[in-house]
């Protein structure tokens, strides 16, 4: 059985011992069971691109160093790696092309359960697109918006409109390179043209257009996928919530939301507040009414935006099932582990897929529709009531843990807040690094990975960077570990930062860690990034910035995709395990050197979290100099405070 788990949240590590009692199998032991793993895979050096193959590259030099074809190590690394950034990108974009879709709907058909519900984004956003705004109305605005954010996807000719937010020095750079992104699609597409047999074997000019494609990712599909789910479900503000298993409770019906997209979970979550459902949930013996809650991003796009609670994080999906206390879970598109669909037999928990792209066999399937947004989400939630009478009270165990939060923060929202009297600014925040009482930020995002013990690398990597006066923002599952862990309260400030964050922590009242959303709201920190630069007093491009980014467990290929465009927008990314791309050294050196010649930013490999913390600090320190900012304000008080 799984070894235990060290770090985690005491909930977790509660379920994964229960799990162990009850000889059931979670995902950490599949990864035991799974040892050793293929090392040519991990190397990046196998390829079954065409049939000629499988082929691999002896990793000691003394076997074939080619291919069939002749594709030597350099190439096959390249390959293997930039179709990541395919899959990566293309989930992300999906995402956002359904929300442009559902955008043009809510402006087309009267009929329609969705809104406009932020007409000032619309507007804003409408901008960037240079679409008519003066006397027309919202719905007017959102056709030509909606269509013009379609376009981003799949137009043949002209560039990425929403990269052209990027600060200019940047876009400069993506010029000369030669990797302005042109169309989403396009991007994606070329990839697996280039990758095809015989076709690019360049592994520099491979690695280039993979940045090109996470470009249209970041800038184009993700941006599109954030500022348009703001549009139609209203643009976050902090609020407070609270996550982790502890949240289900044994006297009311429990329904979890989980996959990625806001087009279902928001109205789902909207509709869960009806009076007669609640009723209905009392009716069939649950006395607490209906708690919903959600797994992965959908959590966040549901928490960000009304307050629901989190119930976990990717690794934790199985957990929540063998509670036994979810009567239903609905999910729609990825991070779901096909392993729930036995799991949940095992249990009385419905399993449901409503997506015609992510379908499990043994779940049942209810087709999302959106033109029956409402219709579907009540009756989701009727069959979890249903449900409730299956619950096995023996089966039932619920960890008493929960922790409090504050998420909801936007580019916009959280630095009016920095802001206070100067609201609507990014002054106060530039001049806090400025003056070194803040010493630089950071972004620490991404997924959990058994291969790591379960959130040491989140957890570890952020308090050390807060005891160094490095506010950090924070998406996706990273996000619901600080939020576990308590580092989303404003009292965490107290308790782990160093004394210049907490000065303004307190001063502001917010955390010092600022939860901004799911994965494809990375967009949302590109975005800040342009508008510190464009505040003035830090530089001409994101480059200059005392910044940088990390993904500590990093799992899927969208973190790949994440990375790569954090990179390219010239910031140093460093992740735990490295990318599979150790059986290339030209294609390393690249990555975590050359390439920072090109872009201004770079990898970093780095599997203890605190030594990627301060890699992260040194980095910040190297561009404060290069600025000609003073010293950090107060050295660091904790040193290694973890
Ligand atoms: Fe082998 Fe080349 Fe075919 Fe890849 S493309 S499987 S290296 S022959
Ligand atoms: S859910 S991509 S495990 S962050 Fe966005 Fe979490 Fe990573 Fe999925």
């Amino acid at each position: 059985m799984a070894k235990e788990l060290v770090h985690a949240d005491r909930a977790s590590k509660e379920m994964v011992k229960r799990a162990a009692e009850q000889e059931q199998e979670t995902v950490w032991d599949r990864y035991e069971k799974m040892q050793p793993q293929c090392g040519f895979g991990n190397m990046g050096i196998c390829c079954r691109i065409c049939s000629m193959g499988p082929c691999r590259i002896d990793p000691f030099g003394e076997g074939t160093q080619t291919g069939i074809c002749g594709a030597n190590a350099d190439t096959i690394v390249a390959r293997n790696l930039i179709r990541m950034i395919a899959g990566g990108a293309a989930a992300h974009s999906d995402h956002g092309r359904d929300i442009a879709h559902t955008l043009l709907m809510a402006a087309t058909d009267p009929n329609s359960d969705y809104e406009i519900k932020d007409p000032v984004k619309l507007r804003k956003v409408a901008e960037v697109y240079d679409i008519a705004i003066k006397g027309r109305d919202d719905k007017e605005i959102a056709v030509d918006l909606a269509r013009a954010c379609l376009a981003e996807f799949g137009k043949s000719e002209g560039e990425v409109t929403m990269a052209s937010t990027a600060p200019e020095a940047r876009q400069k750079v993506w010029r000369d390179l030669g990797v302005f992104p042109r169309a989403v699609d396009r991007e994606i597409v070329e990839i697996m043209h280039r990758t095809h047999i015989g076709v690019d074997c360049d592994y520099k000019n491979l690695i280039r257009h993979g940045m090109r494609a996470s470009l249209a990712d970041g800038w184009g599909g993700s941006m599109v996928a954030t500022e348009v789910s703001d549009i139609l479900f209203g643009s976050p503000n902090p609020l407070r919530s609270c996550a982790n298993l502890g949240v289900l409770k044994e006297d009311t019906v429990n329904l979890i939301v989980h996959g990625h997209e806001p087009t279902f979970s928001d109205v789902l979550a909207l509709v869960s507040q009806k009076q007669e459902l609640i009723d209905k949930a009392k009716a069939a013996g649950a006395a607490g009414g209906l708690t919903v809650g959600g797994i992965c991003c959908t959590a966040n796009e549901i928490l960000m935006r009304h307050g629901f609670p989190v119930i976990g994080s990717f690794l934790q999906q199985e957990l929540a099932i063998m509670t036994g206390a979810v009567e239903l879970m609905v999910v729609d598109v990825q991070c779901i582990m096909p392993s729930l669909s036995e799991l949940s037999m095992a249990y009385h928990t419905k399993l449901i897929t409503i997506s015609p792209k992510a379908k499990i066999p043994g779940a049942e399937h209810i087709e999302f529709k959106e033109d029956k947004a409402v219709e579907i989400a009540t009756q989701i939630i009727e069959l979890s009531i249903e449900n409730f009478a299956n619950r096995k009270k023996k089966d039932v165990y619920i960890p008493d843990d929960k922790e409090d939060m504050v998420a909801g923060f936007t580019t916009e929202s959280v630095f009016q807040f920095l802001g206070g009297k100067y609201r609507g600014t990014y002054r106060p925040l530039n001049d806090g690094i400025i003056s070194g009482r803040l010493r630089g930020a950071a972004g620490v995002v991404g997924c959990s990975n058994p291969n790591i013990d379960f959130e040491e690398g989140h957890i570890k990597m952020v308090k050390e960077l807060l005891a160094n006066d490095v506010l950090v923002v924070t998406t996706g599952c990273n996000a619901v570990s600080c939020g576990k862990h308590g580092l989303l309260r404003p009292e965490a400030a107290m308790k782990y930062a160093g004394k210049g964050l907490q000065e303004i922590c307190e001063t502001v009242g917010i955390p010092p860690v600022l939860h901004l959303g799911s994965c494809v709201d990375n967009s949302r920190i590109l975005r800040v990034l342009a508008n510190i630069v464009a505040e003035g007093g830090l530089g001409e491009d994101i480059s200059d910035l005392p910044g940088a980014g990390a993904a500590p467990e990093w799992m899927s290929e969208k973190a790949v995709s994440i990375g790569f465009y954090f990179v390219a927008s010239g910031v140093y990314t460093i992740i735990g395990h490295p990318l599979p791309v150790e059986g290339s050294e030209a294609v390393m050196k690249y990555i975590t050197d050359e390439i920072e010649e090109e872009v201004g930013g770079k990898w970093a490999f780095e599997l203890d979290p605190v030594k990627a913390a301060h890699k992260m600090i040194d980095h910040i320190d190297k561009k404060r100099q290069a600025l000609k900012l003073k010293p950090p304000m107060y050295e660091q008080a904790y040193p290694f405070a973890v």
